[in-house]
């Protein structure tokens, strides 16, 4: 029986290609916003990357645009501390946010961008869809279904992205699998596929690429 909340299987071939040329077409960053009133207007399509600090996400979007250095990266937690804007082709905004949880940050900082992250998710009129990223090794925290609960209540859809595949024992694959379903099976916003990658060894990262593209 397929379980609910199923991995999500590769592409096909002219979907792969399709969510390539996307990529190919040119991405660029486009500004860094402290505050709402600072966003770029609502005019094109728009998905995001959340999840706890260090998780990947500033890693996964340079996997995705085949730039190693576009997001900035770091193995100490709080790296990305403003809501970055990157444009993909005419037609995309790729958002990198701020972690939550964890951040070697002094707390009135941390607290000023978990307002703006919060604000962001919850009122974000073209954002399509919210990846949440949630490392594969240690599974959905409390944190984790904190965010989920408010993009439920805020009505925007949601998909999880298990990261860093490359490292999880795989004794614990299928418990942690499990685990995350039951999480996500609380929240009606949840996507009902669920993607792994590893920006490490490319796992996934195609499979996000056309993801992204059949977002029109
Ligand atoms: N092995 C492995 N390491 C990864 C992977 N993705 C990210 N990392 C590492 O995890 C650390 C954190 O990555 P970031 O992309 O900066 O994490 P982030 O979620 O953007 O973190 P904040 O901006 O602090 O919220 C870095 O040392 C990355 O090299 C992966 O797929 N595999
Ligand atoms: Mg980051």
């Amino acid at each position: 029986m397929t379980p609910k909340f199923p991995i999500a299987g590769e592409p096909d071939a002219a979907a792969t290609e399709a969510g390539r040329l996307l990529f190919a077409a040119g991405t660029e960053f486009l500004k860094g916003v402290v505050a709402m009133d600072g966003m770029p207007p609502a005019d094109r399509l728009e998905v995001c990357f959340a999840g706890r600090s260090n998780v990947g996400k500033s890693t996964l979007i340079n996997a995705l645009t085949g730039r190693k250095a576009l997001a900035r990266t770091s193995n100490t937690p709080g790296r990305t501390q403003e809501i970055n804007f990157f444009t993909v082709a005419e037609s995309h905004y790729l958002v990198d946010l701020p972690g939550y949880g964890f951040a070697k940050a002094p707390l009135p900082t941390v607290k000023k961008w978990q307002a703006l992250l919060k604000a962001y998710l919850s009122g974000r009129q073209n954002l399509r869809r919210a990846f949440v990223l949630i490392d594969f090794r240690h599974g959905v925290k409390d944190v984790d279904d904190e965010i989920m609960q408010l993009l439920n209540s805020s009505a925007v859809t949601f998909q999880v992205i298990l990261t860093k595949a490359d490292k999880v024992k795989e004794a614990d694959r299928e418990k942690i699998l499990a685990q995350t379903r039951a999480a996500l099976a609380k929240h009606p916003a949840a996507y009902p596929e669920i993607l792994v990658t590893s920006s490490e060894k490319g796992e996934g990262i195609e499979n996000l690429r056309s993801i992204v593209n059949t977002l029109i």
